[in-house]
């Protein structure tokens, strides 16, 4: 049996491009080396008592879990450390960290946006999490960015991707060239490629949704959600309800098995719950990569024009068929 790391993937993929620098073989190699720190701590968490709240809240107003300071930190140093960004962004963070301004000649030209641990308050119920992931080049080419950097929607992303702390740790991502998914052997210390050319089934039969929001809910969105029940042998309904939320674990079983997820607009999150630059444009990528579809009901996630940082958005995204159901019960209501 031959096994090939994420490096030697990485490389034997920049042989296509014999102009690149390795800059972006260098990036990735960093988000894997933090992928992997995360990983030991994960898995050390009840161990070495790092379980619990820090105390802190951060911008969204939601309490800190240490271990999301822990990744936070992780993923931070060493995407600094290899100097091919030059501007870095975490939901951890209320403002992004421009690199131009602290040393312009040392920035490179990525930019890169993330989630350094998703679903953190499942931490404390040992389920899985993870890291969300996404990464542009800058546009302009003066000293400092402009507002033409910050303005690129998901399409413009150069690379996405994810890392799932579960019951192996696996790190998946796409350049745009399809998807694959490397799983962490820990007695070598190295992702290995496990999952090639990922493609998410085209119908599921899961769908996956914060019911308890029922009541809030639009009504296409309701009847979406009664459809899934009904009795129905032709298309295999009931469909399944399964809901981790924690939207790493939710999604990567989807990739795997097929099915929806969503997260609507809801009375105490009239856009969503879900931040769209580092949770829902790298998980849209993965998704169209791979043949599902990612949309906020009414349009690709992918192609809004971003204002904010921070800014939500309404979430469904999966398998194609499941997702063109979705559409046509909003399109109807
Ligand atoms: P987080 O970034 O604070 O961890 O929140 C995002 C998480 C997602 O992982 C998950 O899909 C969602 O919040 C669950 O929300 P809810 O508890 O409202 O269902
Ligand atoms: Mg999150």
């Amino acid at each position: 049996m031959s096994i090939q790391t994420l490096e030697q993937f990485i490389s034997e993929q920049q042989t296509q491009f014999p102009q690149a620098k390795g800059e972006f073989t260098r990036l990735l190699q960093a988000i894997s080396l933090a992928a992997k720190i995360v990983h030991r701590e994960v898995n050390k968490a009840g161990l070495a008592d790092i379980l619990g709240k820090l105390g802190n809240t951060n911008v969204q107003g939601e309490e800190q879990q240490k271990l999301d300071v822990f990744a936070d930190h992780y993923f931070m140093d060493a995407l600094e450390r290899v100097s091919e960004c030059c501007y870095l962004a975490s939901e951890e963070h209320e403002d992004g960290i421009d690199l131009t301004k602290r040393n312009k000649y040392a920035a490179g030209k990525y930019m890169v946006y993330f989630d350094p641990l998703d679903g953190s308050s499942n931490i404390d119920a040992n389920v899985s999490v993870g890291t969300i992931f996404s990464i542009y080049k800058r546009i302009s080419t003066g000293e400092e960015l402009q507002s033409v950097d910050f303005s690129q929607t998901g399409r413009e992303q150069v690379a996405a991707g994810y890392v799932i702390y579960g019951s192996s740790t696996m790190l998946v991502y796409s350049t745009g060239k399809g998807v694959n998914g490397f799983t962490l052997d820990p007695s070598i210390g190295e992702f290995c490629l496990s999952h090639p050319r990922l493609k998410i089934p085209e119908h599921g039969k899961t769908y996956s949704v914060n019911e308890s929001n029922y009541n809030q809910f639009s009504i296409a969105v309701k009847q979406y959600l009664q459809y899934c029940k009904e009795i129905d042998k032709d298309s295999n309904r009931p469909y399944s309800s399964r809901y981790i939320g924690s939207l790493v674990a939710d999604f990567h079983r989807n990739m795997i098995q097929g099915g929806i997820f969503l997260y609507p607009d809801t009375f105490q999150y009239p856009n969503g719950k879900l931040r769209l630059m580092y949770e829902c444009n790298p998980l849209a990528f993965i998704a169209e990569q791979a043949g599902g579809i990612a949309t906020t009901g009414e349009n690709p996630i992918l192609d809004i024009i971003p204002t904010k940082l921070h800014q939500r958005t309404p979430l469904i995204i999966g398998s194609k068929n499941m997702v063109e159901m979705v559409e046509k019960f909003i399109v109807e209501f």
